[in-house]
């Protein structure tokens, strides 16, 4: 079912019971075949038969990314691995990523949810639609383009970089849409500007996600570049891009609740707490077959509205981001954990472990400097041990984030030492 028959056949009532015979479903297909969630559950004295619907979800423990590190990397997938037809990665808190897996059924799923979202943002399949996010074991690339072909639009598979070639298919095949973070596409808003090549583009709509990013950026790249900007979230653990999206009222993102059921909780109590009061969110998956999760901390904080939309969807409206209750910075779209640097350091072993990470955002692109603390013999007159090491540590920070940094290595004790928790980050960008 795509986006507009879902808007307004499901009643309250006709939600819950279909939520509710989901998730008794689910409950028992991780019970059975998830040594993990099996233990969790015999912990607490639960069965599967103990779930008979939406009301008992809050006797269930919650699942965390930890969890999935401990069970690298397919310890938590709840069907054999030969029906597994996907796998995504993101980062872990550490060395080891967050793998994800999908059947067939969820890549489906997943495909009409996206599919949902570009609706929902006015894209239908006689539009041509670029997809600019990374390909790869990052979602949104691949995440965008199969809800893009179960539409039927025309997908034109750019991935990320080379913003003046993008441009130059954008007029050339005359692309009507766009899918990328919003931050690349103000940067791709200056180099129309630069170029003065507005006139040429037929873009009418972006489909924006990935990072957090605020309403006044929104109107920002609408005004720039004469379009509808839409916000799409998502995260790989759940699925992908295409969790939730906003309608062309923006008031908070629709989640597809039929497959996503979502609830705030308070990070420090893990008490759930009201409509619009702000939390963590926590999502369990009602029709996941590879990675099936049980409310699952997403860390990002948010609130949420149960009443009807002014566009008529029934699905509870996610506000814009706040923040995250942990460290998890997201750089040009990749997740980073400071842990990940950490770890690094230390596997090479030729710095000291006392790093900051500056983050900053020049002509709206992310960047982070890495600030290492080193031996004072690598000051000496011939700089070129300095030079060496400089190029080594930047080659294990590309390869443990994935992400190009730059290094700067100073003498010992010249970053600021902290008596309490530590601080390693120093993010000076500011959501416009
Ligand atoms: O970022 C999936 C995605 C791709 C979403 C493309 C939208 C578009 P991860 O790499 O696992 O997955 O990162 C997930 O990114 O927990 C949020 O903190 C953040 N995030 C994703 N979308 C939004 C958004 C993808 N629209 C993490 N607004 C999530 C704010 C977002 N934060």
């Amino acid at each position: 079912m795509i986006w507009n028959e879902t808007k307004e056949c499901m009643s309250a009532d006709e939600k819950l019971t279909l939520q509710s015979a989901r998730l008794v479903k689910q409950v028992d297909r991780v019970y059975h075949n998830v040594e993990y969630y099996r233990k969790r559950m015999q912990s607490v004295g639960l069965e599967p038969g103990d779930i008979k619907g939406i009301e008992d979800l809050k006797k269930l423990p919650y699942t965390t990314k930890n969890d999935l590190r401990d069970y690298y990397p397919f310890g938590l997938f709840a069907v054999p691995r030969e029906q597994i037809v996907r796998v995504h990665a993101s980062s872990g808190t550490t060395g080891k990523a967050t793998v994800v897996g999908y059947t067939r059924r969820d890549i489906d799923i997943w495909a009409e949810c996206v599919a949902r979202c570009l609706a929902g943002a006015g894209v239908t399949s006689k539009d041509i639609i670029q997809v600019a996010y990374g390909y790869g074991l990052f979602t949104g690339g691949l995440g965008a383009h199969y809800g893009a072909e179960y539409m039927g639009a025309t997908v034109v598979p750019q991935s990320t970089g080379n913003t003046k070639k993008l441009l130059t298919m954008m007029q050339d095949f005359g692309v009507t849409a766009i899918a990328c973070t919003p931050s690349y596409l103000l940067h791709i808003a200056e180099v129309v500007k630069e170029e003065g090549i507005l006139d040429e583009l037929k873009l009418k709509v972006a489909i924006c996600g990935a990072e957090p990013w605020t309403e006044n950026m929104r109107r920002m790249i609408e005004e720039e570049l004469h379009i509808k900007a839409f916000d799409i979230y998502g995260l790989s653990e759940i699925m992908g891009p295409g969790v939730a999206c906003d309608c062309e009222f923006h008031k908070g993102l629709h989640i597809h609740d039929d497959h996503f059921y979502p609830e705030i909780i308070d990070p420090k109590t893990f008490e759930p707490v009201g409509e619009g009061v702000t939390g963590e969110l926590v999502i369990t998956t009602l029709t996941k077959e590879g990675l099936p999760l049980i409310r699952y901390r997403t860390k990002d904080l948010t609130s949420i509205e149960y009443g009807k939309c002014d566009c008529g969807r029934t699905q509870p409206r996610i506000q814009k981001f706040t923040g995250r209750s942990d460290d998890m910075l997201i750089i040009r779209g990749v997740n980073v954990f400071p842990s990940q640097v950490e770890a690094a350091l230390l596997e090479m072993g030729e710095t000291t472990p006392n790093y900051m990470m500056i983050v900053d955002r020049v002509d709206h692109q992310d960047t982070l400097e890495v600030q290492v603390e080193v031996d004072e013999s690598y000051f000496d007159d011939d700089m070129r041990g300095l030079d060496n090491l400089s190029n080594k540590v930047k080659g294990a920070l590309k390869q443990a984030l994935g992400l190009a940094v730059k290094v700067k290595l100073v003498e010992p004790k010249t970053l600021p030492r902290y008596e309490g928790k530590s601080v390693h980050v120093i993010d000076n960008r500011k959501l416009e």
